[in-house]
């Protein structure tokens, strides 16, 4: 008799940020584990699961993913959106996980093995002018990354998004039980972005890939004036020029510049990159496993965007956890159109709760040969790191108007 789902538990931490991580078990004895975080709204997940979800998948078989998923998605009836597709991936995730432990494989070879040898990531370096920014890119370079984030606060904006405050490793979450008032100005940011970019060239040559995110903040001619003035950098990708749910902003944007553009962390599904997909609109898809309804929902966005020569590029924040992390290198290692992996790493004490078998080492990460995703959760670490209501940031134009993201 195949085996059956005995318990579904969901458990929110705070070791060093949020985390809402789903644990599965099964009548094998086999724990399985999913992330369910979405930053700033992590209960709502919690509750999805909690009280629409873990009672149903006690006592289905834990072997049949792909049934549950279908089973999640269609007959909730109400499809699609970050909660749903943050709850459906945890699920999908640690079902993952079971898979591979009973099979004693590694989830990359569940997935049709490896297509390279190792994930290309990249840091995040960051600065509050660009003195501080060169020592952060040289910090990464001599950490071995081949491809680094560079974002640096621009002049006259107070609480530029992407730049440090602290530690210098990293900038989020913002602090407080309200969202931080940050401030935003086009104008500044469109001249500063290219000088940025010339002093690092100017420092480290052009034997490092450069990535740069905007945030959403651009309109469409705005963004296409960035990529061009950009372009003698050449930036492995400009990522979220514009606000991302509006798809047909990018026919603008690649009619003007070739620099790479990259899109996708805020989008949940297929059907919210389909244009931007099958008109070629970007190079790079960033929708991440814990937020697009999990591996067996991304695999099928990575393999349209292969029809139409786009690459991954998956989103890999420190508010995504070890599990989520673990999951993207799994499919990244697989897929054949992968393009790059963000990694951010997490805060202590994350360490103390999460255990990981992934590594680093010359700027490529690899999951490691542990049967499962290779992930160990101790609940009991988690619970001596209670729940911290956390929001990210808004921005408000220099007269007030609230901006995009
Ligand atoms: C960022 C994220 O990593 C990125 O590219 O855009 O830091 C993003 O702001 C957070 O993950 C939001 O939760
Ligand atoms: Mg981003």
């Amino acid at each position: 008799m195949s085996a059956r789902i005995t318990d579904a538990r969901v458990v929110v931490s705070s070791p060093g940020r949020n985390y809402v991580t789903l644990v599965v078990e099964t009548s094998d004895g086999v724990v399985g584990v999913g992330d369910a975080t979405l930053n700033g709204r992590e209960l709502a997940v919690a509750s999805y699961l909690r009280d629409h979800v873990c009672p149903l998948l006690l006592g289905r078989d834990p072997a049949r993913i792909e049934d549950t998923w279908q089973y999640l998605y269609k007959g909730a009836y109400w499809r699609r959106g970050p909660v749903t597709m943050t709850a459906v991936a945890a699920v999908d995730v640690a079902l993952w996980d079971v898979k591979g432990k009973v099979a004693g494989l590694p989830v990359y070879q569940l997935l049709g093995g490896a297509s390279r040898d190792g994930v290309l990531v990249y840091g995040h370096a960051d600065g509050r002018d660009v003195p501080e920014l060169l020592d952060r890119v040289e910090a990464h370079l001599e950490q071995g990354y081949r491809a680094v984030r560079i974002q640096a606060a621009v002049p006259g904006v107070v609480g530029t998004y992407g730049v440090s405050k602290h530690d210098g490793r990293i900038y989020e979450p913002a602090s407080g039980a309200r969202p931080e008032e940050t401030t935003w100005e086009t104008t500044s940011y469109l001249d500063f972005a290219p000088r940025v970019f010339e002093a690092v060239r100017d420092r480290f040559g052009f034997g490092v890939h450069l990535l740069h995110d905007v945030h959403h903040r651009l309109t469409p001619i705005e963004a296409a004036r960035l990529g061009k003035s950009l372009e003698p950098y050449r930036p492995f990708w400009i990522e979220d020029a514009t606000p991302a749910e509006d798809q047909t902003a990018f026919r603008t944007i690649r009619a003007h510049t070739t620099t790479p553009l990259a899109v996708g962390e805020v989008l949940n599904s297929v059907w919210d990159v389909q244009t931007l997909l099958t008109e070629r609109l970007v190079d790079y898809v960033r929708t991440s496993v814990s937020h697009t309804g999990g591996i067996s929902h991304l695999r099928k966005l990575y393999a349209l965007a292969e029809l139409y020569g786009v690459r991954s590029g998956a989103h890999g924040a420190g508010d995504l956890s070890p599990v989520a992390h673990a999951a993207a290198l799994h499919l990244d290692l697989a897929i054949p159109n992968f393009g790059i992996q963000e990694h951010m790493g997490h805060r202590d004490p994350a360490g103390e709760v999460f255990t990981s078998s992934y590594s680093f080492a010359d700027g490529y990460m690899h999951p490691g040969e542990a049967p499962g995703l290779g992930v160990g959760f101790d609940e009991r670490a988690a619970a001596r790191f209670p729940y911290e209501p956390r929001y990210l940031p808004v921005a408000r134009r220099l007269d007030g108007t609230l901006h995009d993201w």
